[in-house]
């Protein structure tokens, strides 16, 4: 699994990062709807077990976040796009098999962009609506 990890981050910014997972195969979800404001996701051998998040506009929001990688650290930070140039959400780092949840506060409707800030070839579609 390490030796996965340093030929992902080896090929970021490479047109081999799309084997790395993570949203960027042709197959990724963008539109997805949310279906209430409280989100979870889990991190497992170097993936979310999703490409999309949904929110609803107009109020603040959780994000309970399972990292299933022992030893190993993930995050959830939510960016205006895929720049990642500027943050509107940085979650804590958590490090090995934990749960944490993240309280965000409101964001406007739009679509944004979430990734792992360690790993960013982990990342999808962030849509509040
Ligand atoms: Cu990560």
């Amino acid at each position: 699994m390490r030796k996965l990890a340093v030929l992902c981050l080896a090929a970021a910014g490479s047109l081999l990062l799309a084997a790395c997972g993570g949203g960027g195969g042709t197959t990724a979800v963008t539109n997805c709807s949310p279906s209430g404001p409280h989100l979870s996701v889990t991190a497992k051998n170097f993936q979310f077990d999703t490409t999309c998040l949904a929110v609803p506009a107009h109020g603040p929001f959780t994000i309970t976040f399972h990292n299933d990688d022992g030893s190993t650290s993930h995050n959830v930070s939510i960016y205006s796009d895929s720049s990642a140039g500027k943050p509107l959400y940085q979650g804590k780092i958590v490090v090995g098999t934990a749960t944490v949840t993240y309280a965000v506060k409101e964001l406007p409707a739009g679509r944004y962009f979430f990734r792992c800030d360690v790993h960013p070839q982990m990342n999808g579609t962030f849509n509040v609506k």
